[in-house]
């Protein structure tokens, strides 16, 4: 790690410096000075974000994007987005024995959640996910670059998903035989918001990506959020991809890796918190085929991540970092319930966003 603490100015004052967060892909620490500074210093995963310096360019873009629209609104810009810190030579990364590091500001007095605690800080997540989605509503979206092709693209994922079960390289498809052939049973849906963005019924938007609870600082005082973290998938793609992920990690009653599939519940309350803060925000900017196709942005997320999951699982667990080796296999099957979930409960999630529609339009 010295090597790396030489490109910052503060390097020559750590006091410690620890594992941090609960990432599947990047590599977090805590580094902590003398006088008590706390930075958040990450390895950018390279077999996954082949171009880092790409990701950092778009993050840099973002956040000084956020904070402009910040003090634009007369607010204080300050925990509004993430703050990178430059190196000794004045980059937004580091290359240190052909590895990219990138160090953060860290947020003070707030942290992240695996699982909802309160049902209100639903609520606030879904604001804090709206804002974001409105701050950069006037954001030159031609200026991000791709980092990840294909991130959301469910059809090419199923079509990975399908060769990766044909290959069976290391001999797992019978005890996956049931979630195989649920993912099968739903391949008429993998293309619906990849068709509505061809058709253009849909925007192109920035969005995100990855809204999962713990890409969401809250205040630990306030319980509001403050901002969204792990900006490196922000991406030209639909709202439905953010809205749907924010809802398959905190609407659930159970952790993403929960083994005890009868404790992985969708609860309806919570759907409901989120998309009121969500629409709050965003209902005059969502045309009325984004609002429609809200639930069914979950239930395909959840899908997709599930599918994820256990394409990793059947390719040999080579992307998501994983603490036992089936942890892939538990993971996609907690998914694969939360799909069944919203499913059985559909009707009445569209009832919920019909009726929030409703009374924001009063
Ligand atoms: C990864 O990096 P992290 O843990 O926030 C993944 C997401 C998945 C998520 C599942 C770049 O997110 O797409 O939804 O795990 N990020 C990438 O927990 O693949
Ligand atoms: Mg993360």
């Amino acid at each position: 790690m010295q090597k790396i603490f030489r490109q910052y100015s503060f390097g020559n004052d750590i006091k410690s410096i620890d594992s941090f967060g609960h990432g599947h892909i990047n590599k977090t620490y805590l580094a902590i000075t003398g006088n008590g500074e706390k930075y958040i210093l990450q390895r950018i995963n390279q077999d996954v974000f082949k171009k880092p310096k790409e990701v950092m360019k778009n993050i840099e873009l973002i956040t000084k994007y956020i904070r402009g629209q910040v003090i634009k609104e007369g607010g204080d810009p300050s925990r509004a987005a993430l703050e990178i810190i430059p190196t000794v030579n004045n980059k937004t990364y580091a290359v240190v024995d052909n590895f990219y590091w990138r160090c953060y500001r860290y947020v003070c007095g707030a942290r992240t959640y695996e699982i909802i605690e309160e049902p209100e800080m639903f609520y606030e997540v879904g604001k804090a996910v709206g804002v974001f989605q409105r701050q950069l509503d006037g954001f030159p979206i031609e200026k991000l670059h791709i980092t990840i092709p294909d991130f959301h693209n469910t059809p090419v994922r199923f079509e990975r998903f399908l060769r990766a079960t044909y290959t069976d390289i290391n001999d797992v498809g019978l005890e996956a035989f049931n979630e195989v052939k649920f993912i099968i049973d739903r391949k008429d849906i993998m293309g619906v918001i990849t068709g509505m963005l061809d058709r253009e019924e849909i925007p192109l938007r920035v969005t995100h990506n990855d809204t999962k609870l713990n890409n969401i600082m809250i205040d630990e005082n306030t319980k509001r959020a403050i901002c969204v973290i792990d900006l490196d998938t922000v991406m030209p793609g639909s709202v439905l991809y953010d809205f749907g992920d924010a809802i398959r990690v905190g609407a659930s009653t159970a952790v993403e890796d929960e083994p005890d599939l009868s404790k992985v519940k969708l609860d309806k309350k919570l759907f409901s918190l989120f998309s009121r803060g969500f629409l709050e925000e965003t209902h005059e900017l969502l045309n009325e085929k984004e609002i429609e196709h809200l639930v069914e942005g979950a239930r395909i997320i959840t899908l997709e991540c599930g599918m994820r999951f256990l394409t990793d699982y059947f390719e040999g667990n080579n992307y998501f970092s994983i603490s036992y080796q089936k942890h892939n296999l538990v993971r996609a099957r907690a998914q694969l319930k939360l799909v069944q979930e919203i499913e059985e409960n559909y009707d009445k999630l569209q009832e919920i966003i019909k009726n929030i529609i409703t009374d924001l339009k009063k």
